[in-house]
């Protein structure tokens, strides 16, 4: 037998053996165009590899096709069924026979049971992006990739475009079989270098573009909202200037020329430093609806990010409250925005914390197209240093419903049609520097097609894909480190919702006042006698009063506030009692050792299966794995010291409190 060599770059979740069940029968393939030629060449790949016949002149056992009754050109939509003694995939049109063809390669054999009944498949979300905060230029504070924990930018390196494209194409079918349809390649921080991949550097784009192109997707670009002055070519860049309205058009048209089918614009406007409508006294509407115009004629959308807040504001002055920003901004301008606009919010009111509310403008405007905004990039959850499978969070905010009737149709869940995340992927030889991490990526394009689906049964089926051969023992113990390893991550950090307590800058690491005087935003308000932030209509900011009823009243209510948001919404004594029974304080205490405890254990679990794994890939969970058993114990031991300090008040159990 000979060696395999171990792979430069690591498969994640398409090593060549799951293309066995496929790869060893007929396969025919029907159907025009590029899309079509993809799936032929893979099949051809697969039946190269594994003995079976593409397109064979004899009856096939799998047939990929588009429908007779064909659908929508664009339509991603197939019914995965069995006739006449064979597989089928019948595509709505041509951009379905790709997933249909990923979906009997997860499947494996069981794609080829005689009993398999017929299924139809469409995604939920129709626009599943990914957004890369990728620098073209080495930004000084924030590196290559802004928030990237793993490696470097796919696309670019050091101020140039990578002369090889050969990973962005391994990457796009990695996205392509895990469902999701677009990209995002550049920061939405977009600095002045990279506000030139609009212009003059479009070309760059287009050799991104046409890399992805083969695996239906699409590419976008995140803008600047001054590019006009800042390419030198008006004084402004005021949204209802008749010049700057033809710039953009005239911009984008070339756009278009170069890149017929190119996704659409990203915009930060007006956050964060960044340069927007308000400069000139503008509103989020006219900026957006300036862009939107631009991009009609071209059937493409701009996505206008929510996250907009004052980050100079003054922690002395308890009125503001960022968690209410987005809604004060955006909820008055519903039914302003043109139709091919898509306000993006991100998942919760602050900044992807461990644990937030979702955000109330989720629900707040039903004229609006939405997007919701996930982080798959760790960067308030480990930063691909810790495991933190995320799915059961993202699941709880797609499943979310404002009547808070859990038996409630899908028409009641958020009502976003836009699913976007941003990226974990670097160039690490891993994908996302954490092996483990990969699951996460997997799992955007899964939920944008269901977001219904069990994050468990995703985290199952990512284990199958990358670990084909595990013997039961391996499935159980990766299934057992992963999943709830998001409540281990949130046990062992800030308590009950309050969010941040992190080293300001790069947000690794535990420090509890590390943001609490400072001008972000971000506090907890601890004193001696009690902790969190006060959000009621009644006595504080007010911001449970932007969720629809029931909710408004359940946050409002210190009896039916949840427990985990219980300090997001309330400030309360560190006596208060939990709807669990237990007091603020011994929540902390008790939450804290049994958060360092599990991943003590979880490192030992890891280590079990020394063996039974890749050792590159073993090798370099393990290494991770002792980085998060140290900051975990650093974290249970500032936030136990902390509050101990604060409180007065001893650990019930009498664990050691420094
Ligand atoms: C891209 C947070 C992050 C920033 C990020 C910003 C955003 O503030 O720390 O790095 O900027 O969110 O989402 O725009």
């Amino acid at each position: 037998m000979t060696e395999t060599p171990v792979p430069e770059i690591h498969a994640a979740w398409l090593p060549p053996v799951v293309f066995r069940a496929l790869g060893s029968r007929r396969v025919r393939v029907d159907g025009e165009g590029p899309l079509a030629g993809t799936v032929r060449a893979e099949v051809a790949d697969a039946c190269a590899r594994f003995g079976g016949v593409a397109q064979p002149s004899s009856p096939p056992d799998l047939l990929l096709t588009v429908a007779a009754s064909g659908g929508a050109a664009g339509s991603e939509g197939f019914l995965l069924g069995h006739r006449d003694g064979a597989t089928v995939v019948l595509a709505d049109g041509p951009a379905g026979l790709l997933p249909g063809f990923f979906e009997v390669v997860r499947r494996g054999e069981a794609a080829f049971d005689p009993g398999l009944a017929d299924e139809r498949h469409e995604p939920h979300f129709g626009l599943r992006v990914l957004d890369h905060w990728d620098n073209v230029f080495v930004h000084p504070v924030m590196g290559q990739v802004e928030r990237g924990y793993a490696g470097g930018s796919l696309f670019w390196h050091q101020g140039r475009l990578r002369d090889d494209l050969t990973r962005v194409r391994d990457y796009a079918r990695l996205l392509a079989a895990s469902g999701v349809n677009a990209v995002t390649v550049n920061n939405v921080n977009v600095h002045e270098g990279e506000t030139h991949l609009l212009t003059d550097r479009l070309g760059e784009v287009a050799a991104i573009a046409s890399t992805f192109r083969g695996y239906g997707i699409r590419v976008h670009l995140a803008i600047n909202f001054a590019a006009p002055v800042i390419l030198g070519d008006l004084p402004t860049a005021d949204p209802l200037d008749p010049a700057v309205r033809r710039w953009w058009s005239d911009t984008t048209d070339r756009v278009f020329a170069t890149i017929p089918d190119f996704g659409g614009y990203l915009v930060k406007a007006d956050s964060e430093g960044q340069p927007g409508p308000f400069t000139y006294g503008r509103t989020h509407a006219d900026g957006a609806n300036m862009l939107a115009a631009a991009l009609a004629p071209h059937d493409a959308p701009v996505r206008w990010r929510a996250f907009v807040y004052n980050h100079r504001q003054d922690w002395r002055d308890r009125t503001t409250d960022r968690a209410r920003a987005a809604h004060d901004h955006f909820a008055p301008l519903d039914g302003r925005f043109a139709g091919n606009v898509i306000l993006q919010v991100k998942h919760g009111p602050m900044d992807f914390q461990p644990r937030e509310p979702v955000s109330p403008v989720l629900f707040a405007m039903p004229n609006t197209r939405l997007a919701v905004e996930l982080q798959v990039t760790q960067e308030y959850t480990g930063q691909q240093k810790h495991v933190c499978y995320l799915p059961p969070m993202w699941s709880g905010v797609l499943g979310f419903r404002p009547t808070g009737d859990a038996s409630a149709a899908d028409s009641g869940r958020t009502s976003a049609v836009v699913l976007s995340a941003v990226a974990n992927a670097g160039d690490d030889r891993f994908w996302t520097g954490h092996p483990l991490a990969q699951a996460n990526l997997y799992a955007v394009g899964r939920l944008g097609w269901a977001p219904g689906r069990d994050p468990a049964a995703i985290l199952d089926e990512w284990i199958s894909l990358t670990f084909p051969d595990a013997p039961p023992r391996l499935r159980r113990t990766l299934h057992t480190v992963m999943d709830g390893s998001w409540l281990t991550y949130e046990q062992y950090t800030a308590p009950l919702g309050v969010g941040f307590m992190v080293r300001p800058g790069h947000h690794y690491g535990p420090d509890v006042d590390g943001y609490e005087y400072t001008p972000w935003g971000t506090y907890h308000f601890a004193d001696r006698d009690g902790i969190g932030v006060d959000r009621t209509v009644a006595t504080g900011t007010g911001f449970t009063g932007q969720y629809p009823p029931p909710w408004r009243d359940r946050y409002e209510s210190l009896s039916t506030c949840p427990d985990e948001l219980l300090l997001f919404f309330h400030h309360v004594p560190y006596t208060h009692v939990l709807q669990s029974g237990t007091t603020v304080i011994q929540h902390i205490y008790d939450t804290h050792f049994a958060g360092a405890q599990r991943v003590a254990e979880m490192r030992a679990q890891w280590r079990s299966v020394a063996g039974l794994v890749d050792p590159a890939v073993h090798a370099r969970v393990t290494e991770r794995l002792a980085e998060q058993h140290r900051s975990a114990e650093e974290w249970r031991d500032q936030i136990n010291t902390y509050f101990h300090r604060k409180s007065g008040i001893p650990d019930a159990k009498g664990r050691p409190i420094h």
